[in-house]
């Protein structure tokens, strides 16, 4: 009887998990220039993310993050705009830990009708890329792909790595070009659903906290749950 119940009560939590967000991600008017600064005419036209705070285990401050895509025939264009009152970053290579730092990430699927795969791009406020492809479950990660032609920048408002002072934030640019999904999918087109996820990694420990686009619904904090990430949506 009691695992009726519990099983009864495993549904009940399945069946009331809140839908996934859907973003429309919009065709770029016109050209962006990737310097870190997401001033372009463009943006302005691109609907807003604002991340959300899953874990209130996590003790770092809940410091705003607004994320806007857009497309275009070459690229898919990710920025992302951070309150940060104290930024700090220390890894300079590719493929570092990067998630470690004051970082940002997007997690891709541009196969929606699987969950196994998926493209993993995590960047610290220097700018410096970890890129991998994941296969789940089990958190198979492949570091050794590196994504080609990746354009990427930062600009800091404010003092990187200087501790006692405060700052005002700091924003990223990344370009990606359609042609590292191939394997996987064609280049999108107007109604074309990609699946993703948007996260940020903010302060330092043990003073740290995630924010993510859509929640993964984990009970300690973990993005890496693609049937939870958001629908991406391509329209004109
Ligand atoms: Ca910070
Ligand atoms: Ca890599």
């Amino acid at each position: 009887m009691r695992l009726v119940l519990l099983l009864a009560s495993l549904a009940a939590t399945l069946c009331a998990q809140p839908p996934v967000p859907r973003y429309e991600v919009k065709r770029a008017s016109s050209s962006i220039v990737i310097d870190g600064k997401p001033d372009e005419k463009a943006w302005a036209a691109a609907g807003t993310i604002e991340l959300i705070f899953p874990w209130d285990s996590q003790t770092g401050a809940k410091q705003k993050t607004i994320a806007r895509l857009l497309w275009d025939d070459n690229n898919l264009y990710v920025s992302y705009e951070c309150e940060d009152a104290d930024i700090v970053a220390t890894h300079t290579e590719h493929d570092d830990p990067t998630y470690l730092d004051d970082a940002v990430e997007i997690f891709i699927n541009p196969l929606p009708s699987q969950t196994s795969v998926y493209y993993g791009l995590e960047m610290n406020v220097r700018a410096v890329l970890y890129d991998y492809v994941m296969y789940q479950p089990g958190g198979h990660l492949f570091r050794q792909f590196d994504l080609r032609g990746v354009q990427l920048a930062t600009y800091i408002d404010g003092t990187l790595n200087a501790r006692g002072d405060k700052d005002k934030g700091w924003s990223l640019e990344v370009a990606i070009p359609w042609a590292n999904f191939d394997g996987l999918a064609g280049r999108p087109e107007p109604g074309t659903v990609w699946l993703a996820n948007i996260n940020r990694w903010d302060g330092v420990e043990p003073n740290r906290r995630m924010s993510n686009w859509s929640d993964p619904l984990q009970p300690n904090p973990n993005p890496h749950v693609p049937a939870r990430f958001g629908q991406l949506a391509f329209v004109k």
